[in-house]
């Protein structure tokens, strides 16, 4: 018996987004690249070496119309990159039926696109693999990670969708994959390692495991502690021990934070520590560190940004 073989488009090429489509490809699917960058055009010949290796020549598609006929979108950019994916996409697809699985590290983006187009499919997609990109085409698998989806809430009428078709295709992709109809905490769990991880990594400038130093763990238990008030189905001493085993798996990994700080990008430090903080002032809950790693962090890229010729 055949599975189901779809047609995705992948928008994005950094680290995971390669290791997804290439993933995607191996497991028989038909992938197109979304890019707008003039160095994709008309395919880019995709790579990824370290804890899995492929390689593979992928088409790519610069307008939204140019997708195959009902194409699942796997959206894995930064998180302020995905406004305006999410415009583009209305701009195509508003009041129809599209499926997208979106991921990215953080919470708050794409929130006015994906409330006006609530017949959308939305499927998030939560990942613990560690990756870097040696080159725009070339990404390194660091660290093996486990990934969960699950229906976004109040997108599609999620309370009902059962499981999708492609499901086993997209976990043949990159496992292991679990389906995960409380997606929604799995997230927070996840901004929670981001927050605790990526700004001191990224300060210090250190790959990821030098945090398990004892200097580290005070300011890591008052960031836990302060996502589990705003947050009150949390429990910040299983966030704290979730920081840790991230810690230990992709101790070698340089965290993304760190990346975009040395490559003179933006960071994602609102969607991060600075979502925590403004949720903070929200609900009159004291998030502290919280806001000050994140005006630590604008200070660093204002810093770097003033060396820069
Ligand atoms: O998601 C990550 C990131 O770097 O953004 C972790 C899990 C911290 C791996 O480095």
């Amino acid at each position: 018996m055949g599975r189901k073989q779809m047609n995705w488009v992948v928008v994005g090429t950094g680290a995971l987004g390669n290791l997804w489509s290439l993933g995607l490809a191996a497991s028989g699917a038909s992938v197109q690249i979304f890019s707008r960058h003039s160095a994709d055009s008309p395919e880019v010949l995709l790579q990824n070496s370290g804890r899995t290796t492929a390689e593979k020549r992928l088409a790519v598609i610069s307008e939204p119309q140019d997708a195959a006929p009902g194409a699942v979108w796997l959206v894995m950019v930064k998180a302020w990159q995905l406004d305006e994916v999410l415009e583009l996409l209305e701009s195509n697809f508003s009041g129809q039926l599209l499926q997208l699985v979106i991921s990215h590290n953080g919470m708050g983006a794409g929130e006015p696109v994906l409330s006006r187009q609530s017949q959308w499919q939305v499927y998030d997609l939560v990942t613990t693999h560690g990756a870097w990109r040696r080159n725009r085409f070339h990404s390194v698998h660091a660290g093996i990670g486990q990934s969960w989806i699950g229906p976004r809430k109040g997108s599609g009428g999620e309370a009902d969708r059962a499981k999708p078709l492609w499901l086993p295709e997209f976990e043949n992709a990159r496992p292991p994959l679990n389906w995960d109809t409380a997606i929604e905490s799995r997230r927070w769990q996840k901004l929670a390692i981001n927050c605790a991880i990526n700004p001191l990594a990224a300060l210090a400038g250190v790959a990821n495991g030098e945090l398990s130093k004892p200097g580290y763990s005070q300011t890591i238990a008052a960031i836990c502690d302060e996502i589990a008030r705003v947050e009150k189905r949390l429990d910040p001493d299983e966030l704290m021990g979730q920081v840790y085993n991230v810690i230990e798996a992709t101790a070698g990994n340089q965290c993304s934070m760190l990346q975009d700080l040395k490559a003179g990008q933006v960071t994602e430090i609102d969607y991060l520590n600075g979502f925590v903080c403004e949720q903070g002032k929200r609900l009159n809950v004291k998030t502290p560190m919280n806001c000050e790693l994140t005006d630590k962090i604008k200070q660093k890229v204002k810093h770097i940004a003033g060396h820069q010729p």
